[in-house]
């Protein structure tokens, strides 16, 4: 019984760390020199939630979001890497082009929040740009 009960929760641990465990998307340079990523969001994820790209080189986000009445944002703010993103998410494809400055990590998310509840961030809809060398 007790053994039964621990293989349980074994179970609920390695569920509860299943998301944390999604290898980070390394974005690829393209043959015109850019790093493209499609990103997709909707309630309330966004798919990939971990990019690494390369400083210096340019990077366009191709993004869009999930069929349904529910509104999604993408947010990435960082003055330091001279990252400043902060756009509607419509189902068809929107592209956001920057050029990170600075290594480093850097949280985006959705900004969307009905009423009281919960923001789309709190509820999980957060991912981390990773910049690197
Ligand atoms: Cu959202």
């Amino acid at each position: 019984m007790m053994a039964r009960y621990k293989g349980w929760l074994l179970g609920v641990a390695l569920l509860l760390a299943g998301p944390a465990l999604s290898a980070p998307l390394t974005a690829t340079i393209a043959a015109d020199g850019v790093q493209r990523v499609h990103i997709k969001g909707g309630s309330h994820f966004f798919n990939p939630d971990h990019i690494v790209v390369k400083v210096g080189v340019p990077v366009e986000l191709v993004v869009s979001k999930e069929p349904g009445l529910v509104p999604h944002s993408l947010v990435i703010w960082s003055p330091r890497a001279g990252i400043d993103v902060d756009i509607t998410l419509g189902e068809r494809e929107t592209r956001v082009n920057f050029t990170p400055r600075a290594v480093g990590s850097i949280t985006f998310y959705c900004q969307e929040k009905l009423l009281f509840f919960a923001s789309h961030k709190e509820k999980g809809m957060v991912g981390t740009l990773e910049v690197v060398e």
